[in-house]
C-alpha cells in the first residue's frame, strides 16, 4: 500500500489519560494500555515529542510498503527492542497501516468473554481481576452478546445492595469477596446458560513465593495456588482460567493445564503476545490458550505471528482489549481475519465500540457462524 499521508495526535482514553493515535491515508489507529501489564510487554506511552515523530513518520510518506515492512520500518525508526522510543505510537501507527490496506474477514465469528464483576487493579473488592462469562450456547454472536448483557443486568438487579460501582474496564465493583462473587455470579450464569471464567492475574499479588489474596486473607504458596484455582474449578465448572500463576512460572501453569486438558487454561502476562514466549510455553506444556493483545508485543505483524504459532500448537487465542481503551475496534476486525474463536472485550462503556463493530460484520456477512466450544 502507498502511504500517502501520516498524521500524529494526543487523544483521551477511558481512564482519561492522554494515549495516541495516528491516521495514515485518513484511517485511523489508537493505542489503548493496560494497568495489570506484564513485564515482557512493549513499552506503550505518549512520547513526549510527537510533533518531531510526525515529522519521522512523514519520511515514510510516498512509498509503498506492506504491513510486514511497514512494522519493520516501525522498529527502526523506534531502535530499541520494546519501543521504549516511540511508545503508544508504535501500535497506533501499526493498527493505522492495518486499517489502511483492509482485511480479509473469515466467517467464523468470536464468542465474547465479558467482564462483569472486577477488581484488583482494575478496582474493586475481589483479588481475582476478572470474573467473565461466556455464552456457550449461543448459536448467534447477537444471541451471544444478548445472553452477555442479561447477566450484567441481572447481577445489577438481583445484587442492588451490593453493588458499589464500575471499575476501569466497566465491570461491577461489589462488596462480595471472591468466592462470593462466584456463587452469585453462577447462579445468574447458569440461569442463561453461560459458563464462567477468570482473569486472576496473580502476578498482580504475587511476591517472593507467595500470593497474597487479601480479600479472602489468604496467603498460599504455589502448590497452595493450584490447589485453591483447582478447587475453583471444579466448584464452580470453570471453563476459562487466564494468568492463574506468577508471570515467570511457567512449571506451574503446565500442572493446571493437564490437570485440566477440557478447560481454557490462559497465558497473558505469561506470553505477552510473543512468539519466542509461547514457543517457551509450548516446550514445558504451560496452557492451552494465549491472550492476543496487540499492544503487548508493538505491531500488527508481529502480533500475527504469535497467532500463526498458536494455530499450529493448538493454543486458542483469546483476542482482548486492554483496560485503558479508545473506540478503536480494530481488534474486531483481527479476531475475523484470524479466525480467534473468543474475544475478550468487556461488555460495558467504551468497549461495547468492539462489540458493535461485530454485530455490524454479522449483519454484512453471508453464512456467517458463530464460534462452538
Ligand atoms: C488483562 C487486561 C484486559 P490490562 O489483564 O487481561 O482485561 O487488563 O489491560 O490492565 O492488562
Ligand atoms: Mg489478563
Amino acid at each position: 500500500m502507498k502511504i500517502d499521508s501520516v498524521k500524529l495526535r494526543k487523544i483521551l482514553d477511558s481512564r482519561t489519560n492522554y494515549t495516541v493515535e495516528v491516521e495514515i491515508n485518513g484511517f485511523s489507529g489508537k493505542a489503548p494500555s493496560g494497568a495489570s501489564t506484564g513485564t515482557h510487554e512493549a513499552k506503550c506511552f505518549v512520547p513526549e515529542d510527537l510533533e518531531g515523530l510526525e515529522e519521522e513518520l512523514q519520511q515514510l510518506e510516498g512509498e509503498v510498503l506492506n504491513q510486514r515492512e511497514f512494522d519493520r520500518r516501525l522498529r527502526d525508526i523506534d531502535g530499541s527492542d520494546d519501543f521504549s522510543r516511540i511508545g503508544a505510537v508504535g501500535i497506533a501507527a501499526s493498527l493505522a497501516f492495518k486499517q489502511a490496506s483492509g482485511f480479509d474477514h473469515g466467517k467464523e465469528f468470536p464468542l465474547p468473554l465479558s467482564n462483569v464483576i472486577g477488581g484488583g487493579e482494575h478496582g474493586g473488592n475481589t483479588s481475582i481481576q476478572e470474573f467473565l462469562v461466556l455464552p456457550v450456547e449461543a448459536e448467534t454472536f447477537p444471541e451471544a452478546i444478548e445472553i452477555n448483557r442479561k447477566i450484567y443486568q441481572d447481577l445489577k438487579e438481583d445484587y442492588a445492595h451490593r453493588i458499589q460501582g464500575m471499575n476501569d474496564e466497566g465491570a461491577l465493583i461489589t462488596s462480595m469477596d471472591d468466592e462470593q462473587t462466584l456463587k452469585a455470579l453462577k447462579k445468574i450464569a447458569d440461569r442463561h446458560g453461560a459458563r464462567i471464567g477468570l482473569d486472576v492475574a496473580a502476578s498482580e499479588f504475587y511476591s517472593e513465593g507467595k500470593y497474597s489474596l487479601g480479600s479472602l486473607r489468604q496467603e498460599f504458596d504455589a502448590n497452595e495456588q493450584l490447589k485453591f484455582i483447582q478447587h475453583l474449578i471444579d466448584a464452580y465448572d470453570l471453563v476459562y482460567v487466564e494468568d492463574p500463576f506468577d508471570q515467570e512460572d511457567f512449571r506451574m501453569h503446565a500442572k493446571l493445564t493437564s490437570q485440566n486438558p477440557d478447560v481454557m487454561i490462559c497465558g497473558d502476562d505469561l506470553f505477552t503476545t510473543s512468539r519466542d514466549r509461547l514457543q517457551e510455553g509450548v516446550d514445558h506444556g504451560a496452557c492451552n490458550s494465549l491472550i492476543i493483545k496487540p499492544n503487548q508485543i508493538g505491531t500488527v505483524s508481529d502480533t500475527e505471528d504469535a497467532v500463526e504459532l498458536a494455530e499450529e500448537e493448538d493454543y486458542t487465542p483469546v483476542i482482548s482489549h486492554r483496560s485503558g481503551e479508545t473506540c478503536d475496534s480494530t481488534i474486531s476486525d483481527l479476531a475475523l481475519e484470524w479466525n480467534c474463536p473468543v474475544i475478550k472485550a468487556g461488555i460495558a462503556d467504551i468497549r461495547i465500540a468492539k462489540l458493535n463493530r461485530l454485530l455490524k460484520l454479522w449483519d454484512e456477512t453471508e453464512d456467517r457462524e458463530v464460534y462452538r466450544p
